[in-house]
């Protein structure tokens, strides 16, 4: 649908900041086409020529606890500081085509209205390489086009929150003002890799919020924090009457200093190599399937391995085998 366009016009569109542009190149790189695949991935390879310094933040927690309403108002602060905010939404576990519930969620009607915002509900579908895939992708068109902070909001649960960890900087997990009990509710592993908590709707009541702050500070001093050089933060805030911004803001400002800088580049380098090997995984699973001879001996070993008392290993050995010998008798 999108061969008549030339990619280096809308590459360039891309980079004189053209939101109908992006916008489009979005859409490429969702389409699971062959021909639109082909064209997605020489935009992609022009669009990491480009080299902008930009800020990676993703945001988690459990549905309704306020991400999307933090998201708008943080992005609105950050445009009238001068930024270019490009929001993203990732729902790694969806496995539905459209994107209109997605779309629902995540609709910030102020932020996207300002010159300098770009907001993308959702992928239209879920793309070949899978939605996290299509997301790092994303972050990569969105920074080509000069937007120098992008906000991942996760949507839906489960595997999701280790996908978006993997692919900003700053990794901040929400919590609600209910202290105590929800210290519990809350996975530790999601908690140790978070660079900074926050507590939301503090407005609702503000001494719950102050012992959930206590609380959780507390339980953050008994884990290890996921970089060295940095103690993750508790923050409350009120997105809503925008009380406390200014500390989310703060978090930011500190995560994101100069002297950090090294060692975000060092871990965007390993993302990008954990990165490589999920997309190697994944391709060449869906390569395989595609191919009628691999399917039909995949099929045989299943057969085997469920009614023959073959050990999976060893039918997954055998399969390997097959490989490995037509990709040397093509050599
Ligand atoms: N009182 C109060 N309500 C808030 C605040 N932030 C969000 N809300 C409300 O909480 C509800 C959920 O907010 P969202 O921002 O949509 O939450 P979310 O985490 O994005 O939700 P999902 O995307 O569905 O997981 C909405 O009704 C918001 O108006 C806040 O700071 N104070
Ligand atoms: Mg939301």
């Amino acid at each position: 649908m999108f061969r008549e366009e030339n990619i280096e016009d809308l590459f360039n569109g891309i980079r004189s900041g053209s939101r109908r542009a992006l916008a489009r190149a979005l859409s490429l790189i969702e389409s699971t086409t062959e021909p639109d695949r082909d064209r997605a991935f020489a935009l992609l390879e022009l669009c990491s020529t480009v080299t902008t310094v930009s800020r990676r933040i993703g945001l988690t927690g459990s549905p309704g606890v306020g991400k999307s309403t933090l998201v708008e108002s943080l992005g609105l602060s950050l445009v009238n500081l001068g930024s270019r905010v490009a929001v993203l939404a990732v729902d790694p576990s969806s496995k539905r085509t459209g994107g209109s519930i997605l779309g629902d969620k995540v609709r910030m009607p102020n932020l996207s209205l300002h010159a300098n915002a770009f907001v993308r509900p959702s992928p239209s579908r879920l793309a070949l390489g899978g939605a996290a895939t299509t997301t790092r992708d994303a972050i990569i068109l969105c920074e080509a086009g000069g937007y120098d902070t992008i906000l991942v909001e996760t949507v839906g649960v489960g595997q999701s929150e280790t996908d978006v960890a993997d692919m900003v900087d700053l990794f901040l997990l929400l919590v609600l003002p209910t202290a105590g009990d929800d210290v519990q509710g809350i996975k530790r592993g999601i908690m140790e890799m978070a660079h900074a908590l926050v507590v939301t709707k503090s407005d609702l009541d503000l001494q719950a919020t102050n012992i959930a702050v206590a609380t959780y500070t507390g339980a953050l001093r008994m884990m290890i924090p996921p970089v060295e050089d940095w103690s993750p933060p508790v923050v409350s805030v009120s997105a809503v009457q925008g009380d406390g911004l200014r500390n989310v803001l703060d978090v930011i400002e500190r995560f994101f200093a100069d002297n950090r800088r090294p060692a975000i580049d060092r871990v965007r380098i390993s993302q990008k190599t954990s990165w490589f090997s999920a997309a190697l995984q994944h391709e060449l699973l869906t390569e395989l399937l595609r191919n009628p001879q691999y399917n039909e001996i995949m099929k045989g070993l299943i057969v085997k391995v469920t009614d023959g008392g073959l050990p999976p290993s060893v039918a997954v050995h055998q399969l390997i085998s097959h490989i490995t010998i037509n990709v040397s008798e093509h050599l």
